[in-house]
């Protein structure tokens, strides 16, 4: 039977990984691993200098609407990031390998240069790494809760992908507009827009008077530059983007290669 590891960066209680939970489980047998807290904006994270607890988490498909519902999914919290999970999941924690890793739904857009940023992500590219496909989901919304329409495009996606598989290397980036449904305008395939952050520095001060920073200000904009996944959801078409590791800027290899750097050694 089909296999999918559903993680996330919101952690295992955020309402979008448990709407994704319960459009997902027609589809194939799904294993959850996610942070016992919100790591949003951690990265690709591998953590190294302390320990990793794993728990059991009584997680259920009908998510305490039916206390007495025998529904209960194999899930598993972690202290660790949301790509450690992926991590852990593969390296032996989960009896049976996946087929598939699905992040998300994250409560927010990760949009162009926020892929650097976005523990969704990261999740999605730690499967990537270790020979799986992975799918990150994010809703275009930090304040709506309403994940069904998303958590229903990624069931049509997922089918796809377990369809049709995915080259090695390769993962798919699938951000949801939060409008409501019936005025979706469809499905783009997209490239990677360029954001535009517009993040301020914020001093404090501590009781002792010495300073402390905040990383503030607005919520990001960006480029709407036609074709690319910001102006998807300017537009209302859910975006997906095929994305790889290979970060090689390969039109500057020429370039890079006529330096004159031969008297080196
Ligand atoms: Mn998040």
């Amino acid at each position: 039977m089909t296999h999918l590891l559903l993680t996330n960066d919101d952690g295992i209680e955020a309402p979008g990984l448990q709407e994704l939970l319960v459009a997902l489980h027609p589809l194939a047998r799904v294993s959850v691993f996610a942070p016992d807290h919100n790591w949003s904006a951690a990265g690709h994270t591998k953590t190294m200098h302390k320990p990793l607890r794993v728990t059991r988490y009584p997680l259920s498909l009908s998510a305490g609407v039916d206390p007495a519902g025998d529904d209960e999914v194999e899930a598993y919290t972690t202290t660790g990031a949301p790509s450690d999970c992926v991590a852990l999941a593969l390296l032996g924690i989960l009896p049976e390998k996946p087929d598939l890793v699905v992040s998300g739904i994250n409560q927010g857009a990760n949009l162009g240069h926020d892929l650097t940023y976005s523990g969704t992500v990261a999740a999605a590219m730690e499967a990537v790494i270790s020979g799986l496909p992975g799918i990150a989901v994010s809703l275009d919304s930090f304040e709506s809760q309403d994940f069904a329409f998303a958590a229903r495009v990624t069931a049509r996606i997922v089918e796809q992908v377990l369809a049709r598989g995915l080259p090695p290397g390769t993962m798919l980036n699938v951000n949801v507009p939060s409008c409501p449904a019936d005025q979706v305008k469809g499905v783009a395939i997209t490239r990677l827009g360029r954001r535009l952050y517009r993040d301020v520095l914020v001093e404090r001060r501590d009781p002792r008077g010495r300073p402390y920073y905040w990383i503030g200000g607005e919520p990001p904009s960006g480029h709407p530059d036609e074709g690319t996944d910001i102006w998807a959801m300017a537009s209302g078409f859910v975006s997906v983007t095929p994305l790889h590791l290979d970060m090689t800027a390969y039109e500057l290899v020429p370039e890079l290669e006529a330096w004159p750097l031969d008297d080196i050694v």
